[in-house]
């Protein structure tokens, strides 16, 4: 275990089930962003879906609030290894941003501020399996970290949890967003080590 760096306990697996293959438990939060952190002001933030049919669906600060907020508490794992396991969020759900919308296609382009994109199955996204997350312990979420607002998918590698997130465009097929172009996998299953194309 002394090969990894501080700031991971490097409790092996046998004594962590709730670790995926080849992740390391660490109590802190790292930030790992691909660019500078933006600042958005919530006056200024929307987010939109749009479809194949030039539709789209857009939701202010203010009506994002109006909307039924979950408390989602759950593991998280970076595709560098580290797990971090029941964290609290609290956020609407994308069942409810979904409940509208209505596509054929089967895909999702998730955007951010900033031009980073991640790809998704659209039924990785519903059925209660990601939300639009506003706060973290109780606390608005940190810019560093997303803030004001960022996608959760937690039952995937953490990549494909936008920060900043803006907007989702319905894809027909499933073209690579900003990691999985630079090799990271389409797809990223934890528990399968889906880490690298
Ligand atoms: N907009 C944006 N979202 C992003 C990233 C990024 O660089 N930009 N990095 C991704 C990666 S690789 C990881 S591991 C997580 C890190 O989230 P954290 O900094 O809150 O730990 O955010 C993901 N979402
Ligand atoms: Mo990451």
């Amino acid at each position: 275990m002394a090969i990894f760096s501080r700031g991971f306990t490097g409790r092996p697996r046998e004594a962590q089930p709730d670790l995926p293959p080849g992740q390391f438990l660490t109590e802190d939060f790292p930030v790992l962003s691909a660019g500078p952190t933006p600042t958005i002001a919530e006056a200024d933030w929307s987010f939109t879906i749009k479809t194949e049919l030039g539709a789209t669906h857009s939701w202010s600060w203010d009506e994002l609030q109006a909307l039924p907020f979950e408390d989602v508490h759950t593991d998280i794992h970076c595709v560098t290894r580290w797990s971090k396991l029941a964290t609290n969020w609290r956020g609407v759900s994308m069942d409810t941003l979904f409940a509208d919308v209505e596509s054929s296609y089967d895909y999702v382009m998730v955007h951010s501020t900033g031009g980073y994109t991640t790809n998704l199955p659209l039924e990785d996204i519903l059925d209660g399996q990601a939300w639009i997350t506003t706060e973290f312990d109780g606390e608005p979420l940190e810019p560093d970290h997303g803030g004001p607002a960022r996608m959760i998918v937690p039952h995937l590698y953490f990549w494909k949890s936008a920060k900043w997130v803006r907007g989702i465009t319905m894809q027909r097929s499933d073209a690579p967003g900003f990691w999985e172009q630079n090799g990271y996998h389409t797809y990223g299953n934890p528990w399968r080590e889906e880490r690298y194309s």
